[in-house]
Protein backbone atom coordinates (compact mmCIF):
# COMPACT_ATOMS: atom_id res chain seq x y z
CA UNK A 1 0.00 0.00 0.00
CA UNK A 2 1.24 3.68 -0.97
CA UNK A 3 1.56 5.85 1.99
CA UNK A 4 -0.13 9.67 1.15
CA UNK A 5 2.84 12.50 0.53
CA UNK A 6 3.60 14.82 2.97
CA UNK A 7 5.80 18.37 1.83
CA UNK A 8 7.49 20.56 4.00
CA UNK A 9 10.40 22.80 4.54
CA UNK A 10 12.45 25.48 5.99
CA UNK A 11 14.41 28.30 4.72
CA UNK A 12 18.06 28.23 5.85
CA UNK A 13 17.67 31.80 7.68
CA UNK A 14 20.20 31.25 10.45
CA UNK A 15 22.54 29.15 11.86
CA UNK A 16 20.12 27.55 14.26
CA UNK A 17 16.92 26.92 14.66
CA UNK A 18 14.76 28.31 17.60
CA UNK A 19 12.29 26.34 19.96
CA UNK A 20 9.34 27.60 17.85
CA UNK A 21 10.58 25.62 14.54
CA UNK A 22 10.92 22.78 17.01
CA UNK A 23 7.88 22.32 18.30
CA UNK A 24 5.71 23.91 15.65
CA UNK A 25 7.37 21.99 13.01
CA UNK A 26 10.22 19.19 13.49
CA UNK A 27 8.04 17.83 16.26
CA UNK A 28 5.10 17.21 14.39
CA UNK A 29 7.25 16.25 10.80
CA UNK A 30 8.78 13.57 13.30
CA UNK A 31 5.66 12.31 13.55
CA UNK A 32 4.08 12.59 10.61
CA UNK A 33 7.28 10.83 9.05
CA UNK A 34 5.80 7.27 10.64
CA UNK A 35 2.36 7.59 8.35
CA UNK A 36 3.02 9.53 5.42
CA UNK A 37 5.46 9.49 3.03
CA UNK A 38 7.48 12.38 3.64
CA UNK A 39 9.87 14.87 1.56
CA UNK A 40 11.48 17.53 3.56
CA UNK A 41 14.09 20.57 2.35
CA UNK A 42 16.10 22.75 3.31
CA UNK A 43 14.66 25.71 0.77
CA UNK A 44 18.27 27.21 -0.39
CA UNK A 45 16.58 29.09 -3.65
CA UNK A 46 13.67 30.81 -1.21
CA UNK A 47 16.83 32.13 1.10
CA UNK A 48 18.29 34.04 -1.46
CA UNK A 49 15.35 36.52 -1.57
CA UNK A 50 16.60 37.55 1.66
CA UNK A 51 20.22 39.41 1.63
CA UNK A 52 23.08 36.60 2.10
CA UNK A 53 26.77 36.66 2.64
CA UNK A 54 27.59 32.98 0.35
CA UNK A 55 29.64 31.65 2.61
CA UNK A 56 27.11 32.13 5.31
CA UNK A 57 24.14 30.51 3.24
CA UNK A 58 25.94 27.29 2.65
CA UNK A 59 26.83 26.82 6.17
CA UNK A 60 23.32 27.57 7.14
CA UNK A 61 21.48 25.03 4.50
CA UNK A 62 24.50 22.48 6.23
CA UNK A 63 23.67 23.25 9.21
CA UNK A 64 19.54 23.27 9.02
CA UNK A 65 19.85 19.97 7.73
CA UNK A 66 21.90 18.73 10.19
CA UNK A 67 19.13 19.98 12.72
CA UNK A 68 16.41 18.01 10.96
CA UNK A 69 18.69 14.79 11.22
CA UNK A 70 19.33 15.70 15.09
CA UNK A 71 15.97 16.54 15.82
CA UNK A 72 14.64 13.13 14.19
CA UNK A 73 14.04 12.95 11.09
CA UNK A 74 15.43 10.31 9.70
CA UNK A 75 17.38 10.48 6.24
CA UNK A 76 16.67 6.68 5.85
CA UNK A 77 13.27 6.79 6.17
CA UNK A 78 11.81 10.39 4.90
CA UNK A 79 13.68 12.39 1.81
CA UNK A 80 15.28 14.98 3.48
CA UNK A 81 17.36 17.33 0.52
CA UNK A 82 18.29 20.47 -0.41
CA UNK A 83 16.06 22.17 -2.89
CA UNK A 84 18.64 23.56 -5.43
CA UNK A 85 20.16 19.85 -5.66
CA UNK A 86 16.95 19.44 -7.84
CA UNK A 87 16.25 21.63 -10.81
CA UNK A 88 12.89 20.55 -10.85
CA UNK A 89 12.02 23.17 -8.62
CA UNK A 90 13.52 25.89 -10.90
CA UNK A 91 11.85 24.58 -13.81
CA UNK A 92 8.36 23.81 -12.42
CA UNK A 93 8.52 27.57 -10.64
CA UNK A 94 8.49 29.15 -14.33
CA UNK A 95 6.03 26.98 -15.78
CA UNK A 96 4.06 27.94 -13.08
CA UNK A 97 4.72 31.57 -12.95
CA UNK A 98 3.02 31.76 -16.73
CA UNK A 99 -0.13 30.45 -15.04
CA UNK A 100 -0.42 32.32 -11.89
CA UNK A 101 -2.21 36.17 -12.10
CA UNK A 102 0.11 39.49 -11.29
CA UNK A 103 -3.06 40.29 -9.10
CA UNK A 104 -3.30 36.92 -7.30
CA UNK A 105 0.64 37.01 -6.78
CA UNK A 106 0.18 40.25 -5.39
CA UNK A 107 -2.12 39.76 -2.75
CA UNK A 108 -0.13 37.61 -0.78
CA UNK A 109 0.06 38.94 2.32
CA UNK A 110 3.91 38.16 3.12
CA UNK A 111 4.79 40.16 0.07
CA UNK A 112 2.56 42.73 0.43
CA UNK A 113 4.18 43.16 3.99
CA UNK A 114 7.80 42.25 3.22
CA UNK A 115 7.67 44.89 -0.16
CA UNK A 116 6.30 47.58 2.21
CA UNK A 117 9.21 47.38 4.80
CA UNK A 118 11.80 46.76 2.44
CA UNK A 119 10.70 49.62 -0.27
CA UNK A 120 9.97 49.24 -3.90
CA UNK A 121 13.66 49.10 -4.82
CA UNK A 122 14.81 46.96 -2.26
CA UNK A 123 11.70 44.41 -3.33
CA UNK A 124 12.92 41.94 -5.94
CA UNK A 125 10.76 39.93 -8.51
CA UNK A 126 12.06 36.76 -6.67
CA UNK A 127 10.31 37.87 -3.49
CA UNK A 128 7.38 38.33 -5.26
CA UNK A 129 7.41 34.84 -7.12
CA UNK A 130 8.22 33.24 -3.76
CA UNK A 131 4.98 31.37 -3.41
CA UNK A 132 5.26 30.50 -6.81
CA UNK A 133 8.85 28.90 -6.42
CA UNK A 134 6.79 27.31 -3.16
CA UNK A 135 4.19 25.71 -4.93
CA UNK A 136 6.82 24.20 -7.49
CA UNK A 137 7.86 22.56 -4.24
CA UNK A 138 5.06 20.96 -3.41
CA UNK A 139 3.27 19.92 -6.41
CA UNK A 140 6.74 17.93 -8.15
CA UNK A 141 5.43 15.47 -5.35
CA UNK A 142 1.98 14.92 -6.02
CA UNK A 143 1.78 16.01 -2.16
CA UNK A 144 -1.44 15.25 0.07
CA UNK A 145 -0.46 16.75 3.05
CA UNK A 146 1.22 19.68 3.65
CA UNK A 147 2.01 20.77 7.48
CA UNK A 148 3.14 24.58 8.21
CA UNK A 149 2.32 27.55 10.09
CA UNK A 150 -0.56 30.07 10.08
CA UNK A 151 1.16 31.78 7.82
CA UNK A 152 1.96 29.84 5.61
CA UNK A 153 -1.71 28.92 4.91
CA UNK A 154 -2.41 31.56 1.81
CA UNK A 155 0.67 29.85 0.06
CA UNK A 156 -0.67 26.29 0.00
CA UNK A 157 -3.90 27.74 -0.71
CA UNK A 158 -2.50 29.56 -3.87
CA UNK A 159 -0.72 26.23 -4.59
CA UNK A 160 -4.09 24.60 -5.02
CA UNK A 161 -5.59 26.93 -7.23
CA UNK A 162 -2.51 26.72 -9.22
CA UNK A 163 -3.07 22.82 -9.11
CA UNK A 164 -6.94 23.00 -10.46
CA UNK A 165 -6.16 25.33 -12.83
CA UNK A 166 -3.33 23.56 -14.27
CA UNK A 167 -5.37 20.36 -14.20
CA UNK A 168 -8.58 22.50 -15.83
CA UNK A 169 -6.57 23.73 -18.40
CA UNK A 170 -3.95 20.72 -19.27
CA UNK A 171 -5.81 17.85 -18.18
CA UNK A 172 -5.26 15.79 -14.47
CA UNK A 173 -1.06 16.16 -13.78
CA UNK A 174 -1.05 17.89 -10.05
CA UNK A 175 -2.47 16.14 -6.97
CA UNK A 176 -4.24 18.95 -5.26
CA UNK A 177 -2.58 19.26 -2.01
CA UNK A 178 -4.37 20.06 1.44
CA UNK A 179 -3.04 22.20 3.97
CA UNK A 180 -2.59 21.09 7.25
CA UNK A 181 -2.01 24.03 10.36
CA UNK A 182 -1.43 23.42 13.46
CA UNK A 183 -3.47 24.92 16.74
CA UNK A 184 -2.72 28.33 18.29
CA UNK A 185 -1.04 26.05 21.34
CA UNK A 186 1.51 25.36 18.84
CA UNK A 187 2.58 28.80 18.68
CA UNK A 188 6.04 29.86 20.63
CA UNK A 189 6.19 33.96 21.58
CA UNK A 190 9.39 35.52 22.38
CA UNK A 191 10.58 35.71 25.40
CA UNK A 192 10.97 39.19 26.24
CA UNK A 193 8.21 40.22 23.90
CA UNK A 194 5.81 37.46 24.65
CA UNK A 195 3.02 38.70 21.89
CA UNK A 196 5.28 38.36 18.89
CA UNK A 197 6.20 34.98 17.33
CA UNK A 198 9.69 33.84 18.15
CA UNK A 199 11.19 33.76 15.13
CA UNK A 200 14.86 33.17 13.50
CA UNK A 201 15.41 36.71 12.33
CA UNK A 202 14.18 38.56 15.32
CA UNK A 203 15.85 41.61 15.74
CA UNK A 204 17.42 41.04 19.20
CA UNK A 205 17.70 37.16 20.11
CA UNK A 206 17.65 38.14 23.94
CA UNK A 207 14.09 36.03 23.45
CA UNK A 208 15.12 33.63 21.30
CA UNK A 209 15.75 30.14 22.67
CA UNK A 210 17.82 28.70 19.88
CA UNK A 211 18.26 24.56 19.14
CA UNK A 212 22.01 25.26 19.62
CA UNK A 213 22.76 27.43 22.66
CA UNK A 214 24.82 26.55 24.94
CA UNK A 215 22.22 25.24 27.81
CA UNK A 216 23.29 27.82 30.26
CA UNK A 217 22.45 30.48 28.11
CA UNK A 218 19.06 29.26 27.18
CA UNK A 219 18.67 28.84 31.33
CA UNK A 220 19.51 32.42 31.70
CA UNK A 221 17.03 33.52 28.83
CA UNK A 222 14.24 31.43 30.26
CA UNK A 223 15.05 32.64 34.18
CA UNK A 224 15.16 36.68 32.50
CA UNK A 225 11.86 35.80 30.25
CA UNK A 226 9.30 38.70 30.95
CA UNK A 227 6.22 37.89 33.40
CA UNK A 228 3.79 39.48 35.57
CA UNK A 229 3.49 40.47 38.90
CA UNK A 230 0.54 38.09 39.50
CA UNK A 231 2.85 35.41 40.88
CA UNK A 232 0.42 32.91 39.94
CA UNK A 233 1.80 29.84 37.39
CA UNK A 234 -1.36 29.75 34.95
CA UNK A 235 -2.63 29.57 31.57
CA UNK A 236 -4.49 33.08 30.86
CA UNK A 237 -2.98 34.11 26.79
CA UNK A 238 -4.62 37.61 27.31
CA UNK A 239 -3.61 38.74 31.11
CA UNK A 240 -0.37 37.07 31.22
CA UNK A 241 1.17 35.87 27.69
CA UNK A 242 4.75 35.54 29.37
CA UNK A 243 3.88 32.50 31.52
CA UNK A 244 1.16 31.43 29.09
CA UNK A 245 4.11 31.09 27.04
CA UNK A 246 6.55 29.25 29.04
CA UNK A 247 3.62 27.01 29.86
CA UNK A 248 3.01 25.97 26.49
CA UNK A 249 6.78 25.66 25.70
CA UNK A 250 6.96 23.52 29.13
CA UNK A 251 3.66 21.52 27.81
CA UNK A 252 4.96 20.62 24.90
CA UNK A 253 8.73 19.21 25.29
CA UNK A 254 6.61 17.06 28.04
CA UNK A 255 3.68 16.03 26.49
CA UNK A 256 2.06 16.71 29.59
CA UNK A 257 -1.39 18.61 29.94
CA UNK A 258 -1.30 22.23 30.95
CA UNK A 259 -3.48 22.00 33.79
CA UNK A 260 -1.41 19.26 35.17
CA UNK A 261 1.59 21.95 35.36
CA UNK A 262 -0.52 24.59 36.76
CA UNK A 263 -1.09 21.88 39.58
CA UNK A 264 2.36 21.42 40.58
CA UNK A 265 3.57 24.78 41.00
CA UNK A 266 0.50 25.66 42.81
CA UNK A 267 1.92 28.02 45.58
CA UNK A 268 4.95 28.17 44.44
CA UNK A 269 6.85 31.19 42.64
CA UNK A 270 8.04 31.83 38.96
CA UNK A 271 11.39 30.87 40.08
CA UNK A 272 10.81 27.54 41.08
CA UNK A 273 8.53 27.52 37.24
CA UNK A 274 11.39 29.20 35.61
CA UNK A 275 14.41 26.52 36.70
CA UNK A 276 11.82 23.72 36.27
CA UNK A 277 11.17 24.66 32.84
CA UNK A 278 15.22 25.25 32.35
CA UNK A 279 15.59 21.82 32.65
CA UNK A 280 13.48 20.60 30.72
CA UNK A 281 14.72 22.56 27.58
CA UNK A 282 18.23 21.50 29.01
CA UNK A 283 17.23 17.99 28.80
CA UNK A 284 15.35 18.14 25.77
CA UNK A 285 18.00 20.15 23.49
CA UNK A 286 21.24 18.76 25.01
CA UNK A 287 20.84 15.78 23.04
CA UNK A 288 19.64 17.24 19.83
CA UNK A 289 22.39 19.82 19.94
CA UNK A 290 25.18 17.09 20.44
CA UNK A 291 23.88 14.78 17.67
CA UNK A 292 24.13 18.06 15.28
CA UNK A 293 27.61 19.14 16.58
CA UNK A 294 28.91 15.79 15.54
CA UNK A 295 26.92 15.96 12.66
CA UNK A 296 28.88 18.96 11.75
CA UNK A 297 32.06 17.60 12.13
CA UNK A 298 31.44 15.60 9.62
CA UNK A 299 30.63 17.57 6.57
CA UNK A 300 31.40 15.18 4.03
CA UNK A 301 29.20 12.21 5.38
CA UNK A 302 26.11 15.10 5.64
CA UNK A 303 26.72 16.33 2.15
CA UNK A 304 27.05 12.57 0.80
CA UNK A 305 23.53 11.73 2.63
CA UNK A 306 22.10 15.14 1.10
CA UNK A 307 23.19 13.49 -2.08
CA UNK A 308 21.45 10.21 -1.67
CA UNK A 309 18.30 12.28 -0.67
CA UNK A 310 18.25 14.42 -3.55
CA UNK A 311 18.46 11.69 -5.92
CA UNK A 312 15.34 10.04 -4.37
CA UNK A 313 13.71 13.32 -4.26
CA UNK A 314 14.72 14.18 -8.11
CA UNK A 315 13.38 11.06 -9.12
CA UNK A 316 9.98 11.93 -8.20
CA UNK A 317 10.37 15.62 -9.10
CA UNK A 318 11.56 14.90 -12.91
CA UNK A 319 8.82 12.30 -13.58
CA UNK A 320 6.26 15.44 -12.63
CA UNK A 321 8.06 17.97 -14.77
CA UNK A 322 8.63 15.34 -17.32
CA UNK A 323 4.45 15.44 -17.77
CA UNK A 324 4.10 18.57 -17.15
CA UNK A 325 6.64 19.64 -19.90
CA UNK A 326 4.36 17.72 -22.16
CA UNK A 327 1.24 18.61 -21.19
CA UNK A 328 1.62 21.97 -21.87
CA UNK A 329 3.66 21.38 -25.08
CA UNK A 330 7.60 22.00 -24.66
CA UNK A 331 9.23 20.00 -27.49
CA UNK A 332 10.85 16.97 -26.18
CA UNK A 333 14.30 16.86 -26.70
CA UNK A 334 15.29 13.04 -28.43
P1 LIG B 1 12.22 33.49 9.65
O1 LIG B 1 12.37 34.44 10.79
O2 LIG B 1 13.46 33.28 8.85
O3 LIG B 1 10.97 33.69 8.83
P2 LIG B 1 11.02 31.54 11.39
O4 LIG B 1 11.79 31.16 12.59
O5 LIG B 1 9.89 32.48 11.58
O6 LIG B 1 12.03 32.08 10.31
P3 LIG B 1 10.21 29.73 9.28
O7 LIG B 1 11.45 29.25 8.63
O8 LIG B 1 9.36 30.74 8.61
O9 LIG B 1 10.53 30.19 10.78
O10 LIG B 1 9.28 28.51 9.62
C1 LIG B 1 9.68 27.16 9.64
C2 LIG B 1 8.61 26.36 10.35
O11 LIG B 1 8.63 26.64 11.75
C3 LIG B 1 7.20 26.68 9.87
O12 LIG B 1 6.44 25.49 9.77
C4 LIG B 1 6.65 27.57 10.97
O13 LIG B 1 5.26 27.48 11.11
C5 LIG B 1 7.35 27.05 12.22
N1 LIG B 1 7.53 28.12 13.20
C6 LIG B 1 8.36 29.17 13.10
N2 LIG B 1 8.29 29.95 14.18
C7 LIG B 1 7.35 29.38 14.99
C8 LIG B 1 6.82 29.73 16.27
N3 LIG B 1 7.22 30.81 16.92
N4 LIG B 1 5.88 28.93 16.82
C9 LIG B 1 5.46 27.83 16.16
N5 LIG B 1 5.93 27.45 14.96
C10 LIG B 1 6.86 28.20 14.37
N1 LIG C 1 7.66 29.38 2.82
C1 LIG C 1 7.89 28.41 3.88
C2 LIG C 1 9.02 27.48 3.54
C3 LIG C 1 8.66 26.60 2.39
C4 LIG C 1 7.73 25.52 2.40
C5 LIG C 1 7.75 24.99 1.09
C6 LIG C 1 6.90 24.99 3.38
C7 LIG C 1 9.17 26.65 1.13
N2 LIG C 1 8.64 25.69 0.34
C8 LIG C 1 6.91 23.93 0.74
C9 LIG C 1 6.08 23.92 3.02
C10 LIG C 1 6.08 23.40 1.72
C11 LIG C 1 8.22 29.16 5.17
O1 LIG C 1 8.68 30.26 5.12
N3 LIG C 1 8.04 28.54 6.30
Amino acid sequence: MNKPRLYSGMQPSADSLQVGNYIGALMQWRELQQSYEAFFSVVDLHALTQPNDPAELREKTRRTAAQYIAAGIEPSKSTLYVQSHVPAHAELAWVLSTVTGFGEAGRMTQFKDKSQRYGSDATSVGLFTYPVLMAADILLYQTDIVPVGDDQKQHVELTRDLAERFNARFGTTFQVPMPVIQQDTARIYDLQNPTAKMSKSAESDAGVLWLLDDPAVSAKKIMRAVTDSDGTVRYDRENKPGVSNLLVIFAALTGRQIPAIEDEFAGRGYGDFKKALAEVVTEEFGPVRARALEMLDDPAELDRVLAVNAAKAAEVADATLADVYDKVGLLRRV
